[in-house]
């Protein structure tokens, strides 16, 4: 049996990974949106692209959570993006409104699922998920961190003129201007970029690194990015379906590692068929340490101001 692939948000950044699942031949897609008729021509436009390129996956659209039971994976894109000006943060009450209603219908005929978090602010929404579904934090992780790396990677490569093939770059934190992108651990067919480019050079890539989406929403002027956003989430998805084992940088749910407690901070985690299999922990300098903790504390700043629900 195939696996079944939901995507919820059928914008910019969910029909692209809608696309790009069913072109690796990941599973069957669903891709769901409010707009009434918009997924379900985008997915009918995909599958019948699907005889030309040859992939076997089927693909449907819908407005009903019912033709998303028994998903192995949910990918959560619904919600506004950023227009220029506005930060991440900015996003928080409307787009949580929307990740509890999405989540908690998605989840509840998908109680096996694994769910990756797309929509902003991320680290944020990622705990909404977490909370509304009760799932365990193997089961509930957000993209980020391979988009934000990929990033750097591309400034690195364009930086010294080398293949992208060659590159490692290596972010930690939240997905927001305190993210921390580390020069230290970042690698040119296995030297550290800080042997290889100058230092006020390496500063201006992570400073790019760091202002990679904004610089991308001011040119767009209406939306965000989303082709790289997209191939970052199809990375995670074959990386789980296909028990790869493979360690990516992602935003999940700390419990004591970093010496974060509680909080959704990008990290590099191992995923395979169940999910997180484990959150890797490296050593920090003091400095980024102290840049990781900033991160995570701007984090903590948008969870605190969840609207407090009384218990049920
Ligand atoms: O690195 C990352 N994590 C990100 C995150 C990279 C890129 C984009 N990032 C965020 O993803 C962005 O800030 C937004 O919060 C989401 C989606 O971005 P996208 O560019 O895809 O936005 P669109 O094109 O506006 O699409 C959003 C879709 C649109 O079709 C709406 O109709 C739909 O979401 N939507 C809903 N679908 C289902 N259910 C509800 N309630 C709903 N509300 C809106």
């Amino acid at each position: 049996m195939r696996n079944k692939i939901t995507v919820i948000g059928a914008g910019h950044v969910g029909e692209s990974v809608a696309f790009n699942c069913a072109r690796m031949g990941l599973g069957d897609v669903v891709l769901v949106d409010v707009v009434e008729g918009m997924p379900q021509g985008k997915a009918l436009d995909m599958f019948e692209s699907s005889p030309v390129e040859g992939f076997d996956s089927n693909i449907i659209g819908t407005n009903f959570y019912s033709d998303t039971e028994g998903s192995d994976i949910i990918v959560m894109t619904a919600g506004l993006p950023r227009k220029p000006g506005m930060s991440r943060d900015d996003l928080l009450y409307k787009n949580l409104e929307i990740v509890e209603d999405c989540i908690g219908h998605a989840a509840a005929g998908s109680p096996d699922a694994i769910i990756i978090m797309v929509t902003n602010p991320l680290d944020a929404m990622c705990e909404a998920a977490r909370r509304v579904t009760g799932f365990p934090r193997e089961r509930v992780f957000g993209m980020a961190g391979i988009l934000d790396s990929a990033r750097m990677r591309s400034f690195i490569a364009l930086e010294l003129g080398v293949s992208v093939k060659d590159t490692h770059a290596f972010v930690l934190g939240g997905h927001g201007d305190t993210m921390v992108p580390l020069a230290r651990y970042s690698t040119v067919a296995g030297i550290p970029i800080t042997k290889l480019i100058p230092e006020d050079r390496v500063e201006a890539i992570i400073e790019r690194t760091r202002k990679g989406g904004g610089e991308i929403v001011a040119l767009l002027k209406t939306g965000s990015a989303y082709y790289a956003p997209a191939l970052a989430v199809a990375e995670m998805v074959d990386a789980i379906l296909n028990d790869r084992h493979k360690i990516l940088p992602c935003a999940a749910f700390l419990q004591g590692e970093y010496g974060i407690n509680d909080l959704y901070v990008g990290v590099p985690i191992q995923l395979g068929r169940k999910g997180m299999e484990k959150i890797v922990e490296i050593d920090l300098t003091d400095d980024e340490n102290e840049a990781l903790q900033k991160s995570a504390a701007a984090v903590k700043e948008l969870i605190d101001l969840f609207p407090q629900k009384a218990p049920a």
